[in-house]
């Protein structure tokens, strides 16, 4: 991995942020900020932009002036492009993908605590009735949300048994002034940490950080091992620590260089129906009664910034897919050691393809497994290739499937593995009057390498590696409307 330069920040820290991150993406990736002068509507207003240049295949971070109803800009798209994750994370664009498999030279930082008067998001304080969430540029997103969303919030929690401080980034349907609600994954720590306070019948605190580093948010998204330590995990892809600052209503720290900090409770045994949302497989499911959270304070920086993240867009598949490949890399290279590479494809983040040089013929269905324990939720198709294959290019993946691949010994299925119930339309049975029940449904791994050894397998054709690299582009003369053909040219 290269370092790139970046800019913007001073502290002890190198004090990265948002701030320091648009700055970074107008120095040094042209065009990548776009500005939107003109008064748009929360509903609809901010991802009607985003839908529209998604169209023309542009990808811009946006960035809206006058969001009508609330005095904050409010950023979208922050990371929505490769070129802009690789800058967030100071890699070459090429290598963003390899990179992230290995998290090469990235190191975990504990957080550093900072004094109030260090801390940015303690410059504004609203409590109590103050509290006004219609003030934010909340937006609606698609077309039969059922109201408006904070998408990009980093919710920080601390597990009551253990005392560690967790993050994850979950969606919050607005539902009015001071109350929003919460949606975990039941076997996310966000929400096993949500039971143990209820079963306690006490109230949760949560502190919800929106606008900060791409670097953070990838910490909170990759899947540590165990509750807590997402804080160090956003510190390795930031390359800094984190500075988190007492909140104001528990005992939780929160990011010091956010640009709003929202706290609350979860209060227990209340619920209020959640959805619906458009989620990132493209479908509306998930939602129904879920717990909700009462804001009690709410703290920003002069001038905050509300950061939002497009529900079912390219940012939130894009963000769903990078931390997880550096994720599963690691626990599959415990159990396969000559594991080559790993890809969650963006636009299937339900796949995941790893490439190995297998030594025996169990390789692929444990490095499989190792796969699937990683991201449970989510993922329901493995491919396992050999390393001549390159899992980054689809076209590869599939011939190897097309070649190397007999369902009958090759094809494994596990019958129960997502669900029950979630965001994958798989894990629900449906019924002629719209109802649906949760069930689970199941996964597949497909064995797409060649046999280990001693058997020898068919030699791959292709032209000799060393011949393609001395091809000299130079004497290619593209041949145009009005040229003489070749066939009547001059001998
Ligand atoms: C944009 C975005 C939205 C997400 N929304 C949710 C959500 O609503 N509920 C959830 O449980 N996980 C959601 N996730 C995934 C979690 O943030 C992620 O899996 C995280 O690792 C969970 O951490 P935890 O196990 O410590 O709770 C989302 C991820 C992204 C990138
Ligand atoms: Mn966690």
């Amino acid at each position: 991995m290269t370092a790139r330069p970046e800019t913007g920040g001073t502290g002890g820290t190198g004090g990265k942020d948002l701030r320091s991150f648009l700055a970074d993406v107008v120095a040094h990736d042209d065009g990548g900020l776009v500005r939107v002068t003109s008064p748009v509507d929360p509903r609809f207003g901010v991802t009607a932009h985003g839908a529209r240049l998604e169209k023309a295949g542009r990808y811009p971070a946006l960035w809206f002036d006058d969001v009508k109803g609330s005095e904050l800009a409010c950023v979208t798209n922050t990371v929505a492009t490769h070129e802009r994750m690789a800058l967030a994370l100071g890699v070459e664009p090429d290598d963003l993908l390899r990179a992230s498999d290995r998290l090469e030279g990235l190191q975990p930082h504990p957080p550093v605590e900072v004094d109030r008067a260090d801390a940015p998001v303690k410059h504004t304080i609203w409590r109590d009735d103050e509290v006004d969430l219609a003030k934010l540029p909340i937006p609606v997103h698609n077309e039969l949300d059922g109201g408006p969303y904070l998408t990009a919030g980093v919710s920080i929690m601390r597990d009551p048994w253990s005392g560690a401080i967790n993050a994850g980034i979950y969606r919050h349907h607005v539902y009015d002034a001071r109350r929003m609600g919460v949606w975990f994954f039941g076997s996310h720590h966000g929400g096993v940490i949500a039971r143990r306070y209820a079963e306690k019948g006490e109230p949760c605190p949560i502190a919800i950080a929106v606008g900060h580093h791409p670097g953070f948010l990838m910490g909170a998204v990759s899947r540590v091992p165990g509750i807590g330590g997402e804080y160090d995990a956003a510190g390795a892809f930031m390359r800094e620590p984190v500075e988190v600052v007492r909140a104001e209503t528990s005992d939780l720290l929160v990011p010091a260089r956010a640009e709003i900090v929202i706290e609350g409770f979860i209060l227990p045994g209340e619920t209020e129906e959640e959805g619906p949302f458009a989620e990132w497989p493209g479908h509306y499911v998930g939602g129904g009664p879920k717990p909700f959270l009462r804001v009690d304070a709410v703290t920003m920086r002069e001038g905050a910034i509300w950061q939002d993240i497009q529900a079912s867009g390219r940012e939130h598949r894009l963000m769903g897919a990078l931390p997880r490949i550096s994720s599963i890399h690691a626990n599959v290279a415990k159990v396969v050691p000559d594991l080559k590479a790993v890809n969650v494809p963006v636009h299937t983040r339900m796949h995941c393809y790893l490439s190995i040089d297998k030594q025996s013929d169990s390789d692929p269905t444990r490095a499989a497994f190792a796969a699937l324990n990683t991201e449970p939720e989510n993922l329901r198709m493995i491919v396992v290739v050999d390393d001549d294959i390159d899992v980054y290019d689809h076209e590869e993946v599939s011939w190897a499937v097309g070649t190397r691949f007999d369902a009958t010994t090759d094809l494994q299925v596990v019958p129960t593995w997502n669900g029950p119930g979630g965001l994958l339309p798989t894990t629900w049975e449906y019924d002629a009057e719209g109802g649906r029940t949760a069930r689970m449904s199941s996964a597949v791994i497909i064995d797409a390498t060649k046999p280990a050894p001693p058997v020898v397998f068919p030699t791959r054709a292709r032209v000799p590696v060393d011949e393609v690299a001395a091809v000299d582009l130079g004497a290619h003369v593209p041949v145009a409307a009005g040229d003489e053909l070749p066939w009547e040219a001059a001998r």
